[in-house]
């Protein structure tokens, strides 16, 4: 399949090349990237946009089966739902979706749906940008929403916020004084808090955890994205599918609010921004590892040990004559 065939295809909505297109730009091969920087622009502004939803939370807690009814009651009304996944953890065997397809069973043989599992990458960077390439080519075959999961293990929450339209935050109902330890940085990007497993003997707890994180959320910096109300914390229960027509229902009233405001395209604006600038950073790093540079650099760093030269003026003359800059 060339590469006009492909774009053509996706266009068209074929799975089939969606999953050969996505396998392209995961590949690290050289010239495997330079047909998918061909795809991407061939498909660049095609198609309309989906409404990117990120979602981030400890092990455990029950994105999967959040994504799984989520996700079944999209497509019951009709919308056109991806999923798709940032694990940069190597240690998790084949990525977090592939691993569990089976908490999304319903949802994988869905005709209205594509899971993606995570591509066996330990390098964020790596999974960063597979991740945000697959996001385009979905986008480009007409998904309606696209579901980006990630595990809340440092780093990767803003990979996925940095990707997405909506940041949600799933956390589990805390016991006691245990307020969760999640870090102040990201309480601050997430638009809406689940507090999921909100049924049984777990209710009451989730729903104590639930005004807990409300009232977190009050004391932080109001910011210009947000209408009165937002963010905001609620219940749900991937499990028993309680509460999700109302998390669906906040999600669009902020999302509407947001794009009537010029927020929704000043936000993806940033975010190309933000990703060619991480990119330009990501390959001047990677010229550094590699030859000549790697060379030069221990060369230099060794007159730098002896005392031959300042680290200040080494520095210069790798950047000026080595980096091209
Ligand atoms: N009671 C209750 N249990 C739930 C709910 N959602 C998930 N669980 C359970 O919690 C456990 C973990 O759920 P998963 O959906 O696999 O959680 P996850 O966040 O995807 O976990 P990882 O993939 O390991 O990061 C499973 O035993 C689920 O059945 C819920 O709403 N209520
Ligand atoms: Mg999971």
């Amino acid at each position: 399949m060339d590469i006009t065939q492909m774009r053509d295809r996706i266009l068209k909505q074929d799975r089939r090349a969606l999953a050969r297109a996505i396998t392209l730009v995961e590949s690290g091969r050289a010239d495997h990237r330079a047909q998918a920087s061909e795809l991407l622009e061939a498909l660049r502004g095609s198609g309309k946009q989906a409404l990117r939803i990120g979602l981030s939370g400890t092990p455990g807690v029950g994105k999967s089966t959040f994504i799984e009814s989520f996700g079944m009651m999209l497509t019951e009304k009709g919308l056109r739902v991806a999923v798709l996944a940032v694990d940069p953890s190597s240690a998790r065997s084949g990525g977090s979706i592939l691993g569990d397809k089976t908490r999304m069973e319903q949802l994988s043989r869905n005709p209205n749906a594509f899971i993606r599992p995570s591509p066996s990458q330990s390098h964020l960077g790596g999974v960063a940008r597979r991740t945000r390439e697959a996001v385009a080519l979905c986008e480009a075959a007409g998904f309606d929403v696209i579901l980006i999961e990630t595990v809340g293990v440092g780093q990767s929450e803003t990979v996925v916020a940095e990707m997405s339209d909506l940041f949600m935050l799933l956390l589990a109902p805390a016991g006691g004084d245990e307020l969760q330890g999640v870090k102040r940085g990201i309480m601050e990007m997430a638009d809406i808090i689940l507090v999921n497993k909100a049924d049984g003997d777990l209710k009451a707890t989730a729903m104590r955890t639930c005004a807990d994180y409300a009232g977190a959320l009050r004391l932080l910096r109001k910011r210009p994205q947000d209408p009165e109300g937002f963010p905001k914390a609620m219940t749900v229960s991937a499990l028993q599918e309680d509460g999700l027509e109302t998390a669906w229902g906040e999600m669009t009233t902020l999302v509407d609010w947001r794009r009537d405001n010029g927020h929704w395209d000043a936000r993806r604006a940033a975010q190309a921004r933000y990703w060619f600038e991480e990119e330009v950073r990501q390959g001047l790093l990677a010229k550094l590892r590699q030859s000549p540079a790697r060379e030069v650099m221990a060369a230099l760093a060794l007159e730098v040990e002896d005392g031959e030269t300042t680290p200040s003026l080494a520095a210069q003359r790798m950047l000026e004559e080595h980096l091209g800059g």
